[in-house]
């Protein structure tokens, strides 16, 4: 992490490093999808693993030299089975996205229909978005939350799987705040004849920390980003407890989709699936849970509307509506206050995706810095006063203080220092 031969051949790249770390240190961090990793995963990233071209898989390679990447793959691999109690891993992917696309060419043929949650109700654009990959060569269907309870409906997501007959169907969210009934989706999958695929990848850590159900008993083939809950590098990967469908996604991460793994993030990820198999990461799972529900309760407490009216998880969905304020407008509002977020489209939202009614909120990355609940319930009504004071400086410098103030309890990588290298 001492960047000084950076700094020396490259200080314009060296200067945006340090004034990220600053940005970092400088806010709290509440986008759902984001946290802060370890230095361990970084010290593993920025290493000589990222010279190594390494095509194929452990034991199996189209390059000499393997010996060394081979072990950290195959850590990786193992580390990933016993986390999640899957049969089989793939580490590989270079983002949830390729995990996502992996699946479909691994267990479908173009044309072939698929049924995922949409994306105007919380669900990802690789899951069958008519502008992504996934829905430019599958047939996307979808289901959504109930217009009432904003809850995924299990009836209804049954009544739309019979009368679709997807060969696939697809769990898992970019922004709803419930537990999700992998067992149902599976019924339901058997019912009709389909392949259950759950998409882990913001509650992946929650998973590892026994804070929300798995999927791997009962999904055919269960994805996941590296890098959201689960606190690792930016990446992919892949569980199943199906050694048939993990020989087939396999061969369709390579060659179907990739060439050379990035060994050097195998390797981070290696280290991250290391730590979230320590009893402290539990807690931390668990606190990540307790500070959302800490906070979604000051922000409902204060006037806000959560969607589906609270959260079991990391994040919190806030309907600006009552405040009559838009998501673009509150993104902007608390950055300037020292918090980062991101608005985030609401169920029916009649705004724009770049303006949109909602702010989603996650607490991963502040728990990861030390926040308890006690500050996550401090954070929601801060957020709150921002909004209602939206036009008072004065209030709003006030909060600022305040923010600063709790930064500076809880430091980030304080490992660091103040050194210029840093
Ligand atoms: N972009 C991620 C998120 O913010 O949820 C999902 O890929």
């Amino acid at each position: 992490m001492n960047h000084q031969n950076l700094y020396r051949t490259d200080p314009e790249i060296a200067g945006v490093l340090r004034g990220e770390l600053t940005r970092q240190r400088g806010c709290i961090e509440l986008i759902a999808s984001e946290n802060h990793t370890s230095l361990s995963v970084m010290e593993a990233m920025g290493s000589t693993l990222t010279n190594k071209y390494a095509e194929g898989y452990p034991g199996k390679r189209y390059y000499g030299g393997c010996q060394k990447v081979d072990m950290a793959e195959e850590l990786a691999r193992t580390r990933a089975c016993k986390l999640f109690g899957a049969a089989a891993a793939n580490v590989q992917p270079h983002s949830g996205c390729q995990a996502n696309q992996a699946v479909y060419q691994a267990l479908l043929n173009p044309g072939d229909k698929i049924m995922g949650m949409s994306l105007a109700d919380g669900g990802h654009l690789s899951h069958g978005a008519a502008f992504n990959a996934s829905g430019k060569f599958y047939d996307s269907v979808f289901y959504g939350v109930d217009a009432k309870t904003e809850r995924i409906d299990m009836d209804a997501v049954r009544d739309r799987a019979l009368a679709e007959k997807p060969a696939l169907i697809i769990a898992g969210a970019s922004a709803y705040p419930r537990i999700i009934d992998f067992a149902a989706f599976a019924d339901i999958a058997h019912e009709v004849g389909a392949y259950l695929m759950v998409d882990m990848a913001h509650i992946a850590g929650l998973v590892a920390g026994g804070a929300h159900p798995s999927p791997v008993p009962y999904a055919d083939i269960v994805t996941s980003t590296s890098h959201k809950t689960l606190r690792g590098p930016r990446g992919g990967l892949m569980v199943t407890k199906d050694p048939e469908i993990a020989a087939k996604y396999d061969k369709a991460i390579f060659p179907g989709t990739q060439g050379g793994p990035l060994m050097h993030v195998i390797a981070a990820k290696a280290v991250a699936l290391r730590e979230a198999m320590q009893p402290e990461f539990k807690e931390y799972a668990h606190q990540i849970v307790k500070n959302c529900a800490a906070m979604a309760q000051a922000l409902a407490e204060g006037g806000l509307r959560l969607v589906s009216g609270g959260t079991d998880n990391h994040l919190c969905l806030v309907d600006l509506s009552p405040a009559g304020v838009t998501g673009i407008e509150v993104e902007q509002l608390l950055e300037g206050i020292g918090i980062t977020a991101n608005k985030n489209a609401i169920p029916n939202d009649p705004l724009p995706t770049n303006v949109t009614s909602g702010i989603r909120l996650g607490t991963a990355a502040m728990t990861t810095r030390g926040f308890d609940e006690a500050e996550a319930r401090r954070l929601g009504q801060i957020i709150v006063e921002a909004i209602d004071k939206r036009e008072d400086g004065s209030v709003l410098r006030d909060l600022t203080t305040e923010i600063d103030e709790m930064l500076v309890k809880h430091p980030l990588y304080p490992e660091l220092g103040t050194h210029p290298y840093s």
